[in-house]
C-alpha cells in the first residue's frame, strides 16, 4: 500500500515528466521550423506564409528578415509555397528541355520580351511553380556590361525561355561599369558575385559575356562539380575548341569554389588575360576545370565592331607571367567599387558600379 503522500509525490513526478515531454516536443518543433536542413532548406510554419508585392510567397516570421534588403538574418528560412505544398524536388534534368534549336537574333524591346516573359519577376528572377529547386539550381547568372543594348535584348530574349526550360530559380544581374575608364571584365563579374550574394545567398554562378547565345539547352546553368567552361564550342570557331586552357565566355562556378580562388583578377583593364589568368587559379587552387561537352557547350557569338571602350590590354602577358603571385592579394579580397544604382527592371536587376581606373 502506498501512503497518500508517496501517492501524489510520485503522481507530480509523473505530471513533470509529461510536461518536460511536451516542452521538449514542442521546442524540437519550433527548433526544426528555424533551421536548417542539409539543403539549407527551413520551413516556414504554413500560417505564416503570405504574398508580397510581386505575388512571390515569403515567410513572415519577424526578425528573420532584413526588412531593406530582404537578405535573411538568420539562417534561411523557407519561404516557398511550393515546399507548403510539399511539391516534389525539381528533376535535374527537366522534361521541360528541348535540347538545340536555333538562336533568335532579333532585338525585341524589353517590354515585349517581359511580355513573353510573364513568368520572369521584377529583378529578372523566376521561380518554377510546380516543383521546390534543388540548392544547386539556385543560380545568379551576372552579365558584365557597358553600351550593348542591342546585344543585351538579343541576349535576354534567349536566355530568360533558356534558363526557364532548365527549371531554374534564377536571377539574372546585369553589371554595368560606368563612366568612360577602358572595360574591365573581371572586375565587373568580382562585383555581380559580391552585389548578388547581398540580396540574396546564391550557391552557384554563372559569369555570362553578353554576346554568347547558348544554343543547346541541355547546358546546365547550375552548380558544377567543378568549375566549367560552358561556352566550350562557338560556332564562330566552327565549334571546336578555342585552345586548351580557355576560360572565357560563358563559365560556372559554386560560390565555395569562386571564394577558394578570390575571384577574377581585378587588375586587367581592357581586352584578354583576365579569364587566363582565372583558369590559372582554378587549375592550381583547385586542380582541375571541366568543360561541357561539344555537343551541349555550343554558342553563337554576336558580331560587333570594334569596341573603343575595350581595347587590347598590352600589360596583358605581363600581368599573366606573374599571375600566380597574386592569387592572394588581387581579386575578391582587394576588391574595391562604388555601386552607383542598383534597380530591379523587369528582366533584370541592374546594378550600376563606379570601378574607378586603371592604376
Ligand atoms: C586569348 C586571350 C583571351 C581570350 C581568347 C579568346 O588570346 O583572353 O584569346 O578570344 N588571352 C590573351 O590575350 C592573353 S576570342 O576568341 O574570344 O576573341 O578570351
Amino acid at each position: 500500500m502506498l501512503s497518500d503522500g508517496t501517492l501524489s509525490s510520485r503522481i507530480s513526478v509523473n505530471r513533470g515528466i509529461i510536461i518536460i515531454l511536451c516542452c521538449t516536443v514542442s521546442l524540437l518543433t519550433v527548433f526544426s521550423n528555424f533551421t536548417g536542413s542539409p539543403d539549407n532548406h527551413v520551413r516556414c510554419p504554413p500560417l505564416l506564409v503570405s504574398l508580397d508585392a510581386n505575388g512571390a510567397f515569403v515567410c513572415n516570421a519577424s526578425g528573420y528578415y532584413d526588412a531593406l534588403t530582404q537578405r535573411p538574418l538568420r539562417l534561411l528560412i523557407f519561404y516557398d509555397k511550393n515546399d507548403v505544398m510539399n511539391l516534389p524536388l525539381c528533376d535535374v534534368k527537366p522534361a521541360t528541355l528541348i535540347g538545340r534549336r536555333n538562336v533568335s537574333l532579333e532585338a525585341h524591346s524589353e517590354e515585349d520580351i517581359a511580355a513573353d516573359n510573364p513568368k520572369v519577376l521584377r529583378g529578372g528572377r523566376y521561380r518554377p511553380s510546380g516543383c521546390v529547386p534543388r540548392q544547386r539550381l539556385r543560380v545568379a547568372v551576372i552579365v558584365a556590361y557597358r553600351d550593348r543594348q542591342e546585344h543585351l535584348q538579343i541576349l535576354l530574349n534567349n536566355l530568360h525561355p533558356f534558363l526557364q526550360r532548365q527549371q531554374l530559380d534564377y536571377t539574372v544581374f546585369l553589371v554595368e561599369q560606368a563612366g568612360n575608364a577602358t572595360f574591365n571584365r573581371g572586375k565587373l563579374f568580382n562585383v555581380g558575385f559580391v552585389e548578388a550574394n547581398k540580396l540574396r545567398e546564391y550557391p552557384c554562378f554563372v559569369f555570362h559575356d553578353v554576346d554568347l547565345l547558348p544554343e543547346n539547352d541541355a547546358n546546365a546553368y547550375s552548380c558544377p562539380q567543378y568549375p566549367t567552361l560552358l561556352s566550350s564550342a562557338m560556332e564562330k570557331n566552327k565549334y571546336r575548341p578555342i585552345y586548351a586552357d580557355y576560360f572565357g565566355g560563358v563559365v560556372s562556378f559554386s560560390s565555395r569554389h569562386f571564394r577558394q580562388v578570390n575571384g577574377f583578377p581585378n587588375l586587367y583593364w581592357g581586352w584578354g588575360g583576365e579569364d587566363d589568368d582565372l583558369s590559372l587559379r582554378v587549375r592550381t587552387r583547385l586542380g582541375k576545370l571541366l568543360q561541357e561537352p561539344a555537343d551541349t557547350g555550343q554558342y553563337t557569338m554576336l558580331k560587333h565592331e570594334k569596341d573603343a571602350g575595350n581595347p587590347v590590354n598590352p600589360q596583358r602577358f605581363k600581368l599573366l607571367n606573374a599571375a600566380a603571385k597574386r592569387f592572394e592579394t588581387d581579386g575578391l579580397s582587394s576588391l574595391s567599387y562604388s555601386v552607383v544604382k542598383l534597380e530591379r527592371k523587369p528582366l533584370y536587376t541592374w546594378i550600376l558600379v563606379d570601378i574607378g581606373q586603371p592604376g
